[in-house]
């Protein structure tokens, strides 16, 4: 079978190289950048087992910038978030169906597995594939479920959920699927599909929000909320997921405003939201706590992905602490062992620890823990540390003569 996958991030890539074990692939991606360093048999960005898949992919895959006929066209574009009207913003989505159709045959069959608004695969996708004048062509929303930093281990393992417009879409689909997902597939239509994906990451989202809520109302009562937590989640039915600065990524924070755009009857979701986005502000109470009135404090911020030992910081909640830090007056000064690109400059850790007044440790690295509080201690001009994931051994740093705050902890 021929296969076109368009776009090569990171659920195009893996899935087209897995799809290549067994079939000729073609990957489609309008970064020229991207296509041609895969050409030349490297990879744009790295993920666990990605090397070795490329690797076996041999003579049965290769990248391009235009759309090919193919037997199956799969689309895992982008769809981010018009920022301040909090709505989908599905040009990809857009042009990638308008290139399919202009190479769209007898009995192909198209897939998307893009997060999209409900709706999305009748009202906006099928129409324009539709303009190829063809009557027989299928189409399954099929939505990715893979968490960056494991997505091969779980583009595999974990269940699938195919969407069809009808029958043979959804067994042409689960056939596709089938040829390397372990998980179980899950057939429906293609609007609940969009929506269950949509839910997924919402009930993520708004779990998030109930912990970081826990964690200020603890906060404000002398609790030890990551203590309280560990004993609430030892209910048979409870489990309370961890408080921290924020919620980054190109999904968590996005997708819930997909199932509100077109609805009138949502209440919890967008206080979810703003609870999360509300979150670096409470970081920096905990930094204003310790600085008090030091003029023109300069802080070093450990961790700039959205999230612990990858190398992502796209809607990093970092960013938005940042820039608060430096509205205040502060310098601000970024350490981050993965991540490569980055509005700011980052540094090596010691020179950005070095002469600052606070540390901050936003991102749950595991590398964070080797830290040495006794060398860091030489380097600071101010000994304060504020850890917003509650990851260090704070008894060290004390011992280090750090004085240590900790979201969602009473100070000592
Ligand atoms: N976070 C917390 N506390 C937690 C868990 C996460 O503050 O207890 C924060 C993280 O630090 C991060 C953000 O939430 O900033 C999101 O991280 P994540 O690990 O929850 O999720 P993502 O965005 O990396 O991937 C999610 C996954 N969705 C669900 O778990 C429901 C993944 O399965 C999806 O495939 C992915 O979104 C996607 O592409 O939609």
């Amino acid at each position: 079978m021929r296969l076109c996958v368009l776009g090569l991030g990171y659920i195009g890539l893996p899935t087209a190289l897995l799809l290549s074990q067994k079939h000729q692939v073609v990957g489609v991606d309008i970064n020229q950048k991207i296509v041609n360093t895969l050409n030349s048999g490297k990879l744009p960005f790295n993920e666990p087992g990605l090397d070795e898949l490329l690797t076996r992919a041999h003579g049965n895959f290769s990248a391009a910038q235009k759309v090919v006929e193919a037997d199956v066209f799969i689309i895992a574009v982008p769809t981010p978030l018009e920022g301040s009207m909090k709505i989908a913003d599905l040009k990809y989505v857009r042009s990638a169906a308008e290139m399919i159709s202009l190479h769209l045959k007898d009995d192909n069959l198209v897939i998307l597995e893009s997060t999209v608004p409900p709706g999305t695969s009748e009202r906006l996708v099928i129409p324009i594939l539709r303009r190829s004048g063809l009557k027989t062509f299928y189409f399954s929303h099929c939505p990715e479920r893979a968490i960056p930093g494991n997505t091969i281990f779980e583009i595999v393992n974990n269940d699938r959920i195919i969407g069809g417009i009808d029958k043979t879409s959804n067994e042409r689909t689960k056939a596709i699927y089938a040829s390397f997902v372990k998980g179980n597939i899950y057939l429906t239509d293609a609007k609940t599909a969009e929506f269950v994906k949509l839910m997924e990451n919402t009930f993520r989202d708004v779990n998030i929000a109930l912990a970081n809520e826990f964690a200020q109302i603890a906060e404000e009562s002398n609790v030890d909320v990551w203590a309280a937590i560990e004993l609430a989640n030892k209910h048979p039915r409870v489990k309370i997921l961890k408080p921290g600065p924020g919620v980054g990524g190109h999904c968590i924070a996005i997708d819930p405003w997909f199932l509100t755009e077109n609805s009138t009857k949502f209440k919890i979701i967008p206080i979810a939201r703003q609870i999360n986005d509300s979150m670096p502000n409470n970081v920096l109470l905990l930094v204003r706590k310790l600085l008090k009135e030091l003029k023109e404090p300069t802080i070093a911020v450990l961790g700039v992905a959205y999230k612990g030992d990858i190398g992502d910081a796209r809607e990093t909640p970092a960013m938005k602490f940042i820039k608060l830090a430096e509205n205040e007056g502060f310098v601000v000064k970024v350490h981050d062992p993965y991540v490569k690109e980055f509005d700011y400059k980052i540094l090596g850790a010691e020179d950005a620890v070095k002469d600052s007044d606070c540390i901050i440790l936003i991102t749950d690295h595991n590398v964070f823990k080797e830290i040495d509080p006794v060398k860091m201690a030489k380097l600071v001009r101010k000994k304060n540390l504020v850890d917003t994931r509650n990851i260090l051994d704070h008894e060290k740093w004390r011992k280090a003569g750090f004085t240590v705050e900790v979201l969602g902890k009473i100070s000592h």
